[in-house]
């Protein structure tokens, strides 16, 4: 990957320091009215020590607009980050859907994509452990497509009916507004341990995909089934994924508590930066596509959003890539009204009838009213359809559309019966023809019944470390919940996925296994329903493991775009530190140089170095990998200095490569590296475990040294789980 620009990208570009408006050009300050202001740094006063006057319309206006710059916050995904990019096809979708913007593989298309996570304020950590949002707006020659979508393929309910239950449960309880952006508390608990149908999706929640290590480096999911419809009307059934080209990572559990205080903004600086540098995000967009015929075909029912298809089963076809690669001018104007919503549709895309995704079409426009103030947020620059906009819409708060002439109804003949409808040649949307014939109840098919075999095929198919994360997520969060109920409900629930998984649980909170679930074991069930109706029941799975649900098997050949942090102090040996870091550098790495105190190190060969960072403004936990160049001066003075330990110990514990020169072997003695190996063991390189010590070979060095950084984490290295970091 190309890196545009270097240098610090923390500095402010100097275009954005000197005076300029849109057109480029210098300009007075002047009143929302335009009239040019003489002195904004005094109000209007009866005399210099007077008291301020009523008549100050210039203070008045600045005040009150200051006084209402705050919009409510997203009652959910309130936290969020964005980016413009452009959609590129790379398969004609021409036999499935007549989407025109899935036709041609020359076609470009306008996307704005919105990140965000679920429960926490705008102003709160983005490390939490939680679900990520993953919102897309196509802005196609056809209209908006929205494919609001989330980085985890299932959802928690089954119906748009427990949604604000749900919600109620998971935000900061309401007598005291604590936590803040966490799940581990009573009410979320209590909610899930009486709503088995949550269990696929908690068992995602609690891995390691809900702490990603960059929101470049997640998988999104359109999560419910759409349609795809074709020119000759056929229907094919379709799953929409978002595949990242670096991969899907995450952090440690440690790690994201640490980063929380260190860098809340950790993922959406990391999303602005990379941009900044050129480093542009890219996802292929994928589809499983199932035939019409195949609805029945699965134990599980396609209406289901707590289901996925495994990849296996039906694989993935990766159609285009959506590049992201310019930064918002302005966050408020553009991430923080964008307003996304699921009924944004384009011809030869449609809904099916998921029960949650039928409620989420009432929501999205609903909650844009009162979070934007008015029916004409769809004139908002960030919301404004590419393709002409013509209706008999009209007024309303804050329109900003002068319509001309006389007529705003349908039919007429005075405005020449403009707008006219458009034929389905022509373009006109019109909705699949599905065929409904049934009574009017409020119920749940029973093919929504099987609440655990995903869960369980989901933990089945992680690795040791990744089931071992869950265990630790399930004991943190249950840890916190103050009701024993509460916890041994949901051990109960546990026991239905996985028997190895309830025990460990059950260990970590010194609670016995219950021996079977607590029953009616959905009390989330209608008053007079019929219990065995609604009682959960475990199916047979299509398959037992799904290699794809692993982050194990993710990408793992590139270092691109990965932090290294160099440790260095005066004295430093001049060859090793710039072999590494250029080898590094043209592999895409970003290196940064941290030291005993900001400013400049000079080396052994008397050349100066920019620091970038001192141990008091920096932290192992924002970065991928760690190196020691040699220089025995450096070392001598790293050795004295207990951050560098502290940092070397943290990168250990989070299982990230070390690398270092032959002579920092003394400084590694004085970390947990050392003490490992005892007294007399010589500490050694070994690639199999991410640490790598080199001696005047750099060229085999730095080859080791970046497959091992590509590995991203040597999770088996917890198992030594007492570092004293
Ligand atoms: Fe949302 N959701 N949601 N949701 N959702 C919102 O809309 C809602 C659901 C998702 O970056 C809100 O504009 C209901 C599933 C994302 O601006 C609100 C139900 C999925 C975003 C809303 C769901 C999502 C939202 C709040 C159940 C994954 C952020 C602000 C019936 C497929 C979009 C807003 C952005 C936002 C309602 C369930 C994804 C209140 C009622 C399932 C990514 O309208």
């Amino acid at each position: 990957m190309a890196r545009k620009s270097k240098g610090n990208p923390r500095n402010l570009k100097q275009e954005n320091l000197a005076p300029h408006t849109e057109d480029g050009h210098d300009q007075f300050l002047t009143t929302n009215q335009g009239l040019r202001i003489n002195d904004n740094q005094n109000s209007l006063k009866a005399g210099e020590r007077g008291p301020s006057l009523l008549e100050d319309f210039i203070l008045r206006e600045k005040i009150t607009h200051f006084d209402h710059e705050r919009i409510p916050e997203r009652i959910v995904h309130a936290r969020g980050e964005g980016a413009h990019g452009i959609f590129q096809l790379y398969k004609s979708m021409s036999d499935y859907t007549k989407a025109g913007f899935l036709q041609d593989t020359n076609k470009q298309t306008a996307v704005f994509v919105r990140f965000s996570t679920v429960a926490g304020s705008k102003g709160s950590s983005d490390l939490a452990r939680d679900v990520r949002g993953f919102a897309v707006k196509f802005y196609t020659d056809e209209g908006i497509f929205d494919l609001v979508g989330n980085n985890i393929p299932v959802f928690f309910i089954q119906d748009a009916m427990k949604f604000p239950d749900l919600i109620h449960a998971v935000k900061p309880e309401p007598h005291n507004e604590i936590p803040q952006a966490a799940s581990a508390h009573d009410t979320f608990w209590d909610f899930i341990s009486l709503m088995p149908e949550s269990t696929h999706m908690i068992m995602w929640a609690m891995s390691d995909r809900a702490i990603p290590r960059s929101l470049r480096m997640m998988e999104g999911f359109g999560v419910h089934t759409f349609r795809f419809i074709n020119a000759k009307g056929k229907s094919t059934f379709v799953k929409f994924h978002w595949k990242p080209l670096l991969g899907v990572h995450s952090v440690a559990w440690d790690e994201a508590q640490k980063i929380s205080g260190n860098d809340p903004d950790f993922h959406r600086r990391d999303l602005w930066e990379a941009i900044e540098h050129g480093d542009f995000p890219e996802w292929e967009f994928g589809v499983q596509l199932i035939p019409e015929e195949d609805e029945h075909k699965y134990p599980f029912d396609l209406l289901d959003p707590t289901k996925i298809i495994p990849e296996e089963i039906v694989p993935v076809q990766r159609i285009g890539k959506l590049t992201l690669n310019r930064n918002p001018d302005n966050f408020f104007a553009e991430t923080e009204q964008v307003a996304f919503h699921p009924g944004h549709l384009v011809p030869g895309i449609d809904f099916t009838n998921d029960p949650l995704l039928q409620g989420r079409l009432f929501s999205y426009t609903d909650t844009q009213l009162s979070r934007l103030g008015s029916p004409n947020f769809h004139e908002i620059p960030i919301n404004r359809s590419t393709a002409p906009v013509h209706n008999n819409q009209r007024d309303g708060h804050m329109r900003q559309t002068i319509n001309k002439g006389v007529t705003s109804y349908q039919p007429n003949s005075i405005g020449g019966g403009c707008p006219y409808q458009a034929m389905i040649a022509d373009g006109g949307f019109s909705s699949y023809p599905e065929k409904v014939d049934a009574h009017k109840v409020r119920d749940r098919s029973v093919s929504f019944s099987d609440h655990f075999s995903q869960a369980t095929l989901f933990y089945q198919s992680q690795s040791a470390p990744e089931q071992q994360h869950i265990i630790d997520a399930f004991s943190f969060e249950l840890g916190k919940v103050n009701y024993p109920e509460i916890r041994s409900r949901m051990l109960g629930i546990l026991t239905q996925v996985d028997l190895s998984l309830a025990k460990a649980v059950a260990n970590n909170l010194g609670m016995a296994v219950p021996k079977k679930p607590e029953k009616p074991i959905n009390q989330g069930i209608p008053a007079d329903a019929d219990k065995k109706k609604y009682e959960p029941k475990k199916v047979k799975p299509v398959i037992d493991q799904s290699p794809a649900l692993s982050m194990s098997n993710t990408v793992k050949d590139t270092i691109a775009t990965r932090k290294i942090a160099f440790l260095i102090a005066k004295g430093v040996d001049d060859i090793s530190f710039e072999t590494v870091k250029k080898s590094l550098e043209k592999d895409g790495a970003m290196v940064e140089v941290i030291a005993p105190k900001l400013g400049e190190v000079v080396t052994a060969k008397n050349k100066s170095i920019a620091v970038q960072y001192s141990f008091l403004t920096a932290s192992s936990v924002l970065f991928d990998a760690v190196y020691i160049p040699g220089g025995s001066e450096s070392i001598a003075a790293l050795k004295n200095e207990p951050d560098a330990i502290h940092f070397i110990n943290e990168a250990y514990r989070h299982c990230k490569t070390i690398g270092a020169a032959e002579e920092a072997t003394v400084l590694l003695a004085d970390t947990y590296l050392g003490k490992s190996a005892g007294n007399n063991k010589q500490l050694s390189s070994d690639e199999t475990i991410g640490v790598l010590i080199h001696m005047d070979d750099l060229k085999a060095f730095t080859s080791s040294y970046a497959r091992a950084i590509a590995k991203h984490r040597f999770w088996e290295r917890e198992t030594q789980r007492k570092v004293p970091a």
